[in-house]
């Protein structure tokens, strides 16, 4: 038998390609050199430095999934979440600010827009140069999108826009808005619009006193009669399928994502343990604090596993919502379980900032929350295996 590497208990390493290897140590690198270093002042201070978008663009970071010839990478899915996963190692606010650009904008413009629209966007959403958001919830709609209120009214040219988007990602430093909206020329039906920075009508306030994700800029996004053209409609998709098939993209991102986000807990804790002295030995020689070693060490393998056979389904396009959700609520629940754990075993250490435990477990409150909550994750599939649904 080969010998255990305590780090890898499954071989996720040996499953990956030359490739997907070389993609994430470029990935690794970037996190840590660029990254880390700045995100304990970002988290203290609740600053998002848009200058990490044109960093994240030069490395190659933004749309891993688009076609180069948009300015993508070309790359696959699994690549893409070994990206998330190395983002979120650092922060989950930063992996948001990744995967906003990547799954929730350049994908919408990629698979519903016009040639012209993806010749517009992508190139500069590629590059950092445009940050993009995508405006989804409404204050009145979170779990349940199809209750949205904002409106868009066709007019001569075109629609004007009126509603608001609240817990917006990127909204108050973006340049480009995807938002939905029910369309009176459509039958009622939602529809993507594409926004830009500056239109009449349009803005952006942030949403201050977050406790979780400070080193993500939030906001609210207010569209008081926007007028467009009808070179703003996506004209790809119609009804809910349209932002839904965006989110698929982003809760697969998450899955890999938060494992990253349990690996920093996880090895920190065990690195406390082994420096931590009390009662005369490491704290990492007592039984108690090696169960939960153990426990850290098995979700994390599992949901990586998860994650992976997820990511070839993807790329063999044999990948259902029900097996996103199933990954994307399992392994956030598990990233929350270890990163409260780490935070226990780190003692008063685990409430401070250097530390980054207390960090994680705060941000994986809203990774479990956003992109459909655990709960509404678990609607998706009991619906699907009793073919009843539950959601009211
Ligand atoms: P339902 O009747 O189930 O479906 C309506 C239509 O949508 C289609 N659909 C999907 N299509 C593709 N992929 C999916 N995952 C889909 N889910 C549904 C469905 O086939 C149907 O199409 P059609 O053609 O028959 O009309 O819809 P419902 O209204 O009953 O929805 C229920 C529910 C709970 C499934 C859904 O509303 C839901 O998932 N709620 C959660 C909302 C959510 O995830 N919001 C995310 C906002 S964005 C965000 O959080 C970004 S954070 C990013 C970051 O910072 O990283
Ligand atoms: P609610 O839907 O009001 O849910 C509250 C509670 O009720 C939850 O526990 C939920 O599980 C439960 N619940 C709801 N319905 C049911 C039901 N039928 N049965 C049982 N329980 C139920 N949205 C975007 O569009 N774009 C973004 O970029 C974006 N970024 C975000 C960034 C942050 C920091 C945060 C916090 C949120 C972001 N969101 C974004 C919004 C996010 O997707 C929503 O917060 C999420 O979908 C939940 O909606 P809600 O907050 O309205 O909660």
């Amino acid at each position: 038998l080969a010998a255990f590497d305590w780090t890898d208990p499954l071989g996720l390493e040996a499953q990956l390609t030359e490739d997907e290897r070389m993609l994430r140590d470029a990935a690794r690198a970037f996190a840590q050199d660029r990254l880390a270093p700045r995100v304990i002042a970002a988290y203290r201070d609740e600053t998002a430095d848009p200058e990490i978008f044109a960093e994240m663009g030069a490395a190659g970071l933004l749309g891993v999934t688009v076609p180069d010839r948009f300015g993508g990478l070309g790359g696959g899915y699994v690549t893409y979440g070994l990206v998330a996963r190395e983002i979120e190692r650092v922060d989950s606010g930063y992996r948001s600010m990744m995967s906003v650009q990547s799954s929730l904008v350049m994908y919408p413009i990629l698979a519903y827009g016009s040639d012209a629209q993806r010749e517009r966007y992508l190139p500069k959403l590629a590059t950092g140069e445009f940050i993009g958001c995508f405006g989804l919830t409404e204050p009145d709609a979170g779990s349940d999108p199809g209750g949205m209120k904002t409106r868009a009214i066709r007019t001569a040219d075109g629609y004007r826009l009126t509603g608001s988007k609240m817990w917006i990602s990127n909204a108050p430093i973006a340049d480009v808005f995807v938002v939905w909206a029910k369309s009176d020329a459509h039958d009622g039906k939602i529809r993507g619009f594409v926004l830009e920075k500056g239109m009449k009508g349009l803005s952006a306030p942030k949403v201050g006193g977050k406790l979780s994700l400070r080193a993500s800029v939030t906001g609210e996004i207010v569209m008081d009669g926007v007028e467009v053209g009808e070179d703003a409609l996506l004209p790809g998709v119609e009804g809910l399928k349209g932002p839904f098939g965006c989110l698929n993209r982003a809760r697969y991102g998450i899955a890999w994502g938060v494992m990253g986000a349990a690996e920093a807990c996880w090895h920190a804790a065990r690195q406390y343990g082994l420096d931590r002295k009390q009662f005369g030995k490491p704290i990492a020689g007592t039984q108690l604090y090696q169960k939960k070693l153990a426990d850290m060490q098995t979700e994390i393998a599992l949901g990586l596993q998860g994650a992976l056979a997820l990511g070839r389904m993807m790329e063999a396009g044999t990948a259902s919502p029900e097996t996103i959700s199933l990954m994307k609520r399992n392994n956030c629940g598990k990233a929350l379980d270890v990163a409260r754990a780490a935070r226990d075993m780190h003692g008063g250490n685990g409430i401070q900032e250097e530390y980054a435990v207390m960090r994680h477990m705060v941000n994986l409150e809203t990774v479990n929350t956003y992109e459909g909550t655990h709960d509404i994750h678990a609607l998706i599939l009991g619906r699907a295996q009793t073919g009843l649904q539950a959601f009211f």
